[in-house]
């Protein structure tokens, strides 16, 4: 852990040699043919300049962001060491107005947040102590020297943790979500009825019973499963309380995680993770559509012989779907960036990977209201060996139009990113092993066009019923001064 303050840094807007691959492959993996091409020449002149940093004074994890009706911004992670659930509220230019600790019986962590429609704030996250192996426990043992150990037991009890707050961030009410196994959330949302989407995952430990025979010297250890591990993807559905109305769970018989939900145009929900089930081979990016109910549409899978993860998903304009996340079943060495477009039906258009040698990772992704794409994440081949913030944008057709890196002399992430009000960009991460936001200037592209609403019902930068009838109410009572005014003067004697 560095113990530098953080600081402006300059941004390395030079990269020598950018590559960027079109990867046309099928859902189930299956070839393709990598074409290669050096962005070197790309115009980074053209990327929006930092316009603000805010770092928290405590060691944090920033793990996502939105901006709220005030201008300003709230942001949610956890706090490092003891971890604890973070949330933080600054103004518009990054000033902190409040921040709040939520503080459980072992360790929180805040993964995802959402203004709500009472000017209040949904955080969810997790709440509990993880899963720790028992070790060296004696079970057993006779005269002839064989001792049995029992192995894997699992202690603690994780749970998924949603938090409601008022708009000052203070605790409402506080839901937990899971039973005996490790229950997390990365994502929540309101709905359109005013209550919540949660989805997280249901970690199931592989349990064992490990047998050390000695004899003499020599031990010799046999395992026996008695319960094999595995996660399931768990979509929960609440009304405004956080009561839960129902749950789903999707999965095989391997490991799959989920990392955002959205609700999408016609009341379902889009989810977006990885699959160790099904797919390609190792990890596969998974997208599994929903009705209103939490039953599955479709589902696809993404990704080759090797490890491919989504990290984020948003739908578009055109009724797509745009997701990120990182392959190394493609791109040009270890992670890249990968960026996937889909059609309504979750059927591949195209997909991008950006990345050099190194690691490189996409963590969040959101439509412009130009049409392109904002893209998050971070990388270490474009960096000074430990990793950069790494903020990526494209055309509609997932061509980059510039990009930047943001580096503190340390390990910088980036982990949520949204287009704001004054059309530029907002990333939150870690830099220092703080909490970080970084705030970049109007997009010169960008600047005028309509902002779309990017985050469901969230009521992000529309101004409400209230602001429009004081704003009406000020014009009329100003144009009622200067009519009697001008009418005064036309009838001075
Ligand atoms: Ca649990
Ligand atoms: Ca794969
Ligand atoms: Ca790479
Ligand atoms: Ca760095």
């Amino acid at each position: 852990m560095t113990k530098c303050i953080a600081r402006a840094a300059p941004i390395l807007l030079m990269v020598p040699l950018l590559f960027t691959f079109t990867v046309p492959h099928n859902a189930t993996g299956g070839t393709y043919n990598a074409q290669g091409s050096s962005l070197d020449s790309e115009d980074v002149s053209s990327a929006p300049a930092l316009q603000w940093i805010y770092t928290t004074d405590g060691y944090g994890f920033g793990a996502d962001v939105r901006q709220t009706t005030d201008g300003g911004y709230i942001l949610v992670g956890s706090t490092l060491g003891n971890p604890d659930v973070w949330l933080v509220k600054t103004d518009a230019d990054g000033h902190e107005i409040w921040s709040r600790t939520f503080a459980g019986d072992g360790s929180e962590y805040g993964s995802s947040v959402r203004q709500t429609a009472d000017g209040g704030y949904i955080i969810a996250g997790e709440i509990g102590t993880p899963y720790v192996p028992i070790k060296g426990q004696t079970t057993s043992s006779n005269s002839a020297g064989t001792d049995t150990e029992s192995q894997g037991t699992e202690t603690g009890d994780a749970d998924i943790w949603l938090i409601k707050t008022d708009s000052d961030g203070e605790e409402i009410w506080s839901q937990r979500f899971g039973g005996e196994e490790e229950e997390e959330s990365r994502s929540v949302c309101q709905t359109s009825d005013n209550g919540y989407i949660i989805v997280g995952h249901i970690t199931t430990r592989e349990e064992f019973i490990s047998e050390v025979s000695v004899n003499g010297t020599v031990e010799d250890i046999t395992l026996e499963i008695i319960q094999p591990g595995g996660a399931a993807i768990w979509l929960i559905k609440t009304d405004v309380n956080g009561n839960e109305i129902w749950n789903k769970t999707f999965s095989g018989n391997s490991y799959d995680y989920s990392s955002e939900v959205r609700q999408t145009a016609g009341g379902g929900y889009i989810i977006v993770g990885r699959t160790s089930s099904y797919g390609a081979g190792k990890r596969d990016v998974w997208l599994i559509k929903t009705d209103a109910n939490g039953n599955e549409i479709w589902n696809k899978t993404f990704g080759g012989s090797a490890n491919d993860t989504g990290q984020s998903v948003s739908q578009t304009t055109d009724s797509g779907y745009i997701i990120t996340g990182y392959t190394t079943s493609y791109g040009v060495g270890e992670e890249d960036l990968w960026l996937i477009k889909t059609d309504h039906d979750g059927n591949l258009i195209w997909s991008k990977t950006f990345g050099g040698a190194d690691d490189d990772f996409g963590t969040s992704v959101c439509q412009t209201a130009s049409g392109g794409y904002i893209v998050a994440g971070y990388t270490k081949s474009f960096s000074d060996r430990l990793s950069d913030v790494w903020l990526i944008k494209t055309d509609a057709d997932g061509n980059m139009t510039w990009h930047q890196t943001f580096d503190a002399d340390g390990n910088e992430y980036g982990s949520s990113v949204i287009q704001t009000a004054d059309w530029g960009y907002l990333v939150a991460g870690q830099s220092s092993s703080r909490m970080m936001l970084l705030k970049y200037q109007p997009d010169s592209v960008e600047v005028g066009i309509p902002l779309k609403q990017v985050d469901d019902l969230t009521p992000g930068l529309m101004p409400s019923l209230a602001t429009w009838l004081l704003v009406g109410g000020i014009a009329a009572a100003a144009f009622s001064i200067i009519a009697y005014v001008f009418w005064r003067n036309r009838h001075r004697p």
